[in-house]
This record gives structure tokens, sequence and C-alpha cells, in this order.
């Protein structure tokens, strides 16, 4: 398991082919997002869950995040340290992501290693993530539940609606609650709760505050509980499309994607898809730049032709490619990762039009593409579903 959250996270050659074979094995864990203030008792409190639900006879994934350690070793490993208890136990597999080093963004890493615990028969599969940020917001969107923590302490309920995170609870915590001010800091969470402007996924599932502290046991059980709770009245596996065309085309275009050997070898790798839709990304090597130092425009091409292929063939039918064209606005460097999004603009009887953008991983744009395809009436060869 380990090998395999590297290789989806480092998209190595084969990750495409890695996502296809996972992707039928999918969507029986419920993932359990954890997010709140650095320090705000995270880790601590995971471990307790997690031994609650060890008592319970579950099997627990989890999955802890760190996206502010660039210098990694420190919270980490300091997770390793809080969790290592558990971390031997042959019912708990525990990873650790940090941002150092990971080429494609945290979202899509962690993905790769809720779905490979998912997969492995893992349930839940709890996600630890420090609430803050763009990044993070992606993450927890990968959950089914979502516990928001909050430790005691004057301004701190006021700092999570700043950053947004109240509005995703579905679970409010107050931890350290054996601190004092825990109470006082429960009272104005329920207080701010009739403000959130999204109503809860599940019609009629009412936000709890529960305050709990993982150094005295206190309130862990019924946090346990109530989040298993929430598994089963909301479902699981929410990261993944609910509409079987969409979760068929997606797996179609990871087929696709693996048997392209072009592809594989430009060090291209699909990591989204849908209904007339693909991602891919690129880490550009030296020996993909020009005589001037820059990146070879045909690479650019092969990246934005990628994802046009993938895209057009994402509906079962073969589309040939007849015309494309390419505008170039940036130039990109060797170590930059290229970002490819193609979508479809319209689709008649026999022809279908594609709109590639190409940015860096940071958002500024690359180049931008147009392609149309033919669509045959003939089906995929790789396509077992067809
Ligand atoms: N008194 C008390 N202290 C706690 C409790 N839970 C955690 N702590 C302490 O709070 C500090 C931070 O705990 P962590 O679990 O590392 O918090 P975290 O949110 O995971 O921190 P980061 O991952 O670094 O953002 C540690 O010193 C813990 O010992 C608790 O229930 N009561
Ligand atoms: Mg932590």
């Amino acid at each position: 398991m380990a090998r395999a959250i590297s290789r989806l996270e480092q998209g190595a050659a084969d990750a495409a082919a890695l996502h296809a074979a996972l992707a039928p094995q999918l969507g029986r864990a419920q993932v359990i997002g954890v997010t709140g203030a650095p320090g705000a008792g995270k880790s601590t409190l995971v471990h307790a869950l997690v031994g609650a639900l060890l008592t319970r006879g579950r099997r627990i994934g989890v999955v802890a995040v760190d996206p502010s350690s660039p210098l990694s070793g420190g919270a980490v490993l300091g997770d390793r340290v809080r969790m290592g208890e558990h971390g031997a136990h042959p019912d708990v597999f525990i990873r650790s992501l940090a941002s150092r080093g990971r080429l494609g963004g945290l979202a899509p890493a962690t993905r790769g290693a809720v779905d490979v615990l998912d997969a492995a028969g893992f349930d839940p599969v709890i996600v630890e993530t420090v609430g803050a940020g763009q990044s993070e917001v992606g993450i927890m969107a990968l959950a089914d539940t979502r516990i928001v923590v909050s430790p005691p302490g004057l301004g701190d309920a006021v700092q999570a609606i700043k950053a947004g995170i109240l509005e995703i609870a579905d679970l409010l915590v107050v931890t350290k609650s054996d601190l004092p001010g825990a109470e006082a800091a429960a009272r104005d969470l329920r207080e701010m709760l009739p403000l959130r402007t999204r109503t809860a996924r599940a019609g009629d599932w009412q936000v709890p505050v529960l305050g709990v502290s993982a150094a005295t046991g206190q309130g862990i059980e019924e946090l346990a509980g109530r989040a298993l709770a929430h598994g089963a009245a909301c479902g699981h596996g929410q990261r993944l499309p609910r509409d079987p065309a969409v979760a068929a085309a997606a797996a179609r275009v990871l087929r696709l994607a693996a048997a392209d050997p072009f592809a594989r070898a430009a060090g291209i790798v699909c990591t989204h898809a849908g209904l007339g839709e693909a991602e891919v990304r690129l880490t550009l090597r030296p020996d993909q730049l020009n005589f001037n130092g820059s990146c070879h425009g045909g690479v650019i091409f092969a990246l934005a032709d990628t994802a046009f292929g993938l895209a057009s063939n994402s509906r079962g039918a073969v589309a040939a490619g007849i015309d494309a064209h390419i505008t170039y606005q940036q130039a990109a460097q060797a170590g930059d990762t290229l970002v490819a999004r193609a979508h479809e603009v319209s689709r008649g009887r026999r022809l279908a039009v594609y709109r590639v953008d190409v940015a860096r991983a940071d958002g500024r744009a690359i180049s931008s593409f147009t392609g149309t395809v033919y669509l045959t009436n003939r089906r995929h060869e790789h396509d077992s579903d067809g």
C-alpha cells in the first residue's frame, strides 16, 4: 500500500493504470476529514478516535496532511509519534503526506492515498489536515464527514469562521475540553451555527457541537458514534462521481491513458477524468527543453493533445482528431509542473470541438488549444464496459 500511494503521489508512469485498477474497488470507506488550526489537537484526537474505532472492530486508515511544514520533519514525525502506538496495530494504516517535493498539489496526492486505503478495505479512512488555504478546502471536499475542531481560547471560534471552515462542518468539536474556557468555546460555536449559509448535505442532519478531551477521554466515544452515524445518514464515497455515466467515462479515460505509450514516455499523467473532460499533468524534464532552454513547443502540444484525445474519447466511441490550433502565452522551464484541462465546447452527430487550457501548477497560463474530432461508430479496444 505504501508503494502504491507513493506511485500515485509521484505521478509515476504506471499511475494511470493503478488508478484504473483501483476504480472498481472504491466507495466503501467512509472518509472522515478532521481539520482545524495548527496545534488545535487534531492528531491527538485522531489517535483517540482510532482507539475508539478499534474497539468497534474497525480497520482504520489515517492520512495526515501537513501542508505547512516545508522542512517536513517536525510535524510529520510528531504525528507518527502521537499516532505511533496504533501505527503498529495490524488493523491501522497511517500515512503522512508532506508538501515538500510534491509535484501535483496536495489534494490529488491525498485523494490517491485515500483511494488506496479505501480499495484495501479500510473503513473509515480519516484525513487530518490543517484548516487554512485553498488546498485544504480541496482536501476536505474528499470527505464524507467533516469534523472541524477548535480548542478553547479567545477568538478561536471566530477564526474558524474566518477561514470559512465552519461552513463545511458536519460535526463541530471543542478539543482540550479539560482546559478552562471549553464551555465558552462550545457556546460560541453553538451561537454561530445559525449563521451558516450552507444547509447540511443530509436533509435533516443537525450539526452537533461536542466537547472532547483526548487527555481524559471525555466525549471521544460519543464523537466516534456521531461520526459513524453521519456516515450512515449521508453515505460513503461522496468524492466519487455520482452519475454512473461519469464514473464509467472516468474509468475509461484512465484505461486509455494507461494504454498510451507516447504519453507515458513523455511523463504525462492523467489526474482527472469525466464525461467529455480530462486533466493531465507533466513535470518538465531537462530533455524536454529547446535550444533556448525553455519548454519545447512540441511538448506543450503533446500535453494539450493528450488531454484533448482523452476528453474526446471519454464517451466510448473512437474520436479521431482532424484539426488542432494552439497558441502560446508563456514559456515554461525545467521542473515546472504543467496542467492541461480539456473540456467539450460543442458536440454534434459527427463532429465535436474541445478546448484545452494549459497552465503551470500555480495557475499561470501557458497555452490554449482548440481541437476538432470526427466521431466514429467504432468502440474502444480497451473498453470492457462499452
Ligand atoms: N490538555 C490537553 N492538551 C491536548 C489535548 N489534545 C492535544 N493536546 C496538546 O495540544 C498540543 C497539540 O496537539 P496536536 O494533536 O499535535 O495538534 P494538531 O492540531 O495535530 O497540530 P498540528 O498537526 O501541528 O497542526 C500537544 O501538545 C498536545 O499534547 C487534550 O485533550 N487536552
Ligand atoms: Mg497534527
